[in-house]
């Protein structure tokens, strides 16, 4: 097989146990085979005999290569957008008022039954390509503005086919226990039996790679998620909790007692809920966008995660309600202004940490038996990736070996 062999690079590995801050090799060289590296390191070490059937050279020109990005947590598959709610919210109203009165995630939900799978599958690849132009190169999306069989079959067969489309690997979680539907309204319990139907059935068609519930007081509580949990459990389906955003629920302790693959959100998270998170391995996945639009003050407790040594994760949550956003690059920045991660902590959160979120440990890190995903930047340290707002310095990205 072919090798291809690129040098004149700075490489920022992220990987966990690199002695460099980044894991950052000036003069670096990667060795490409297929889809995946076969060798990455200082290019003054590569093995001769590797260097001799490398047939395929490239000059990355003194870029700064990083791994593919990885959004781990989005809604980005929904039809209509909630700009009208942006207007009532300057006004004075809350989020939560909006949901109460028949707003918020209901209104999402109305929009998205009434669309079509091509309607929604071209609003969608927009937001899509959007962050496949900064760089990301596999992403999470969740259903759950369907809440109804054919339509949360509708939104994950539209997640699948733009993952068929597009140079991204799409990652999909069934969402059914986001928000209870208008007509199960008052009957919160009857629509999560309806989740426990939904689920087997897309499983067996192929479309549920991991499920989440949303575990608030204007959602569903921690005894509700069990069920879902269990049943996820028993087709042998990984969990996630976006929990305590809004409060503090145990979502946490509940996720961590299912080994959930990560916590989501998590401004309310107490001493107990970290200590849980860290002994079952979840992932702390932090959404700033959703922080910053809802004008939340109660910041994560970062130093907590820090201290029991929770992996965190950044992500967009690109979603029409609480966070319209379709650039990861900003979350990098707000990770850093907002929550004060530090630039190295962000980019771990968008790659060895997103990996771990989503289950994947094939990818995130670029070393040797790797997915060759990796983005060839125009800047010269990975901190100034968090610094800028609003920049795109990318040159070039590489998916499973090939330029995107
Ligand atoms: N938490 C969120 O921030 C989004 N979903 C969730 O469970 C918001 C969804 C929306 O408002 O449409
Ligand atoms: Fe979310």
């Amino acid at each position: 097989m072919s090798l291809q062999l690129w040098t004149h690079a700075r490489v920022a590995t992220l990987a966990a146990d690199a002695t460099e801050p980044y894991g950052l090799i000036d003069e670096a060289a990667l060795v490409v085979e297929g889809e995946h590296l076969l060798w990455v390191g200082e290019a003054s070490k590569i093995p001769a005999d590797l260097l001799e059937r490398c047939d395929v050279l490239h000059d990355a020109g003194g870029a700064l290569i990083t791994p593919g990005l990885i959004d781990c947590h989005t809604h980005l598959v929904y039809g209509g957008d909630r700009a009208h709610e942006f207007e009532l919210r300057l006004q004075g109203a809350s989020y939560e008022d909006i949901a109460k009165a028949g707003g918020g995630i209901a209104s999402t939900v109305r929009a998205t039954r009434a669309a079509t799978a091509a309607e929604l599958e071209l609003a969608s690849a927009k937001r899509l390509q959007a962050l496949i132009n900064e760089g990301v190169t596999t992403i999470e999306i969740k259903s759950g503005y369907g809440l109804a069989l054919e339509h949360e079959r509708k939104t994950l067969s539209v997640a699948r086919a733009l993952g068929g489309s597009h140079a991204v690997d799409v990652r999909n979680t069934f969402l059914g226990a986001h928000a209870v539907p208008p007509e199960y309204a008052g009957r919160a319990d009857d629509y999560v039996d309806a989740v426990l139907q939904m689920l087997p059935v897309l499983h067996a068609e192929g479309l549920v790679d991991a499920v989440d519930g949303f575990c608030e007081r204007i959602a569903f509580s921690t005894a509700q998620m069990e069920r879902v949990f269990q049943a996820a459990q028993a087709l042998g389906v990984r969990v996630k909790l976006h929990a305590e955003q809004l409060s503090d629920s145990g979502g946490a302790q509940l996720a961590a007692r299912y080994q959930a693959l990560s916590c989501d959100h998590l401004e309310w998270l107490s001493p107990a809920g970290a200590q849980a998170m860290a002994t079952s391995g979840s992932v702390a996945v932090l959404l700033p966008g959703a922080f910053y639009f809802l004008r939340e003050t109660r910041v994560p407790p970062i130093e907590l995660l820090r201290k029991h040594g929770v992996p965190m994760a950044v992500s967009t949550d690109c979603n029409p309600g609480s966070s319209p956003c379709t650039s990861l690059l900003l979350m990098l920045n707000m990770a850093c202004t907002l929550f004060r991660l530090t630039p190295e902590e962000a980019l771990a959160g968008v790659t060895r940490h997103a990996a771990a979120a989503l289950g994947l440990t094939d990818r995130g890190v670029l070393a040797a038996g790797q997915r060759a995903d990796f983005v060839l930047w125009d800047v010269q340290h990975p901190a100034q990736l968090c610094y800028a707002l609003g920049a795109n310095p990318r040159i070039q990205t590489i998916f499973k070996g090939q330029p995107v």
